[in-house]
């Protein structure tokens, strides 16, 4: 994507995910709004975009953060919302082993009560060991975590997954986990 296109899929972000309301905008419940009340409040706002713009940002946006709806007339972000919305995902059977990365500081807690979601709606679980290791590494030297996902949905765990490929699980036991590096 040219520079300007990245500067337009920020701004994607910031109101799809972020502060619709200073757009005048009201995201429905499940975080979709529709296209040509986006394109006219962006225009009223002087940050004009065309739809042709708009779709290629959705379809070249690197981490598929953005979704149109099947007729086109509705776009909403994927995840990473701060607003308050209900995304609807439909629980779906995990791959065997889900991954997650975490830290050194974090480890005696994790092993002791297991993976909480914090501040989070959910625990964000990896489906490769690569993926775990970079979003631990936001925090330092990353520690795997590998977990036993089939183990969990036998035992009536509920697994989401994202259009972006991130495993969602409201709480991972300790004993479904365990240390692998
Ligand atoms: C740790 C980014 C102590 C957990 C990434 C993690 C991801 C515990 C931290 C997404 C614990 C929470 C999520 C326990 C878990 N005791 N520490 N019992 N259970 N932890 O940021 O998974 O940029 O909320 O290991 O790509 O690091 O937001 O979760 O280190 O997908 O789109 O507590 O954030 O995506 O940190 O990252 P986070 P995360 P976005």
């Amino acid at each position: 994507m040219t520079g300007r296109a990245v500067s337009k899929s920020k701004l994607l972000s910031f109101v799809l995910r972020h502060d619709p309301g200073s757009f005048g905008l009201t995201l429905a419940r499940d975080g979709w709004v529709e296209v040509d009340d986006l394109l006219r409040a962006l225009a009223a706002h002087e940050r004009p975009l065309t739809r042709a713009e708009l779709e290629q940002i959705v379809r070249e946006s690197d981490k598929q953060r953005f979704a149109l709806s099947a007729d086109g007339a509705r776009i909403r972000a994927n995840q990473g919302h701060s607003v308050d919305v209900e995304l609807g995902y439909e629980p779906a059977p995990p791959p065997p082993l889900l991954f997650h990365g975490t830290v050194e500081k974090f480890l005696a807690a994790i092993l002791r009560e297991g993976l909480k979601r914090g501040e989070r709606h959910h625990v964000h679980l990896s489906a490769t060991p690569e993926l775990a290791l970079s979003v631990g590494a936001r925090r330092g030297r990353p520690r795997l975590l590998e977990i036993d996902a089939a183990g969990m949905a036998l035992a009536g765990h509920e697994f989401f997954c994202t259009p972006n490929g991130v495993w969602l699980t409201s709480h991972v036991p300790a004993n479904f986990l365990h240390l692998s590096s």
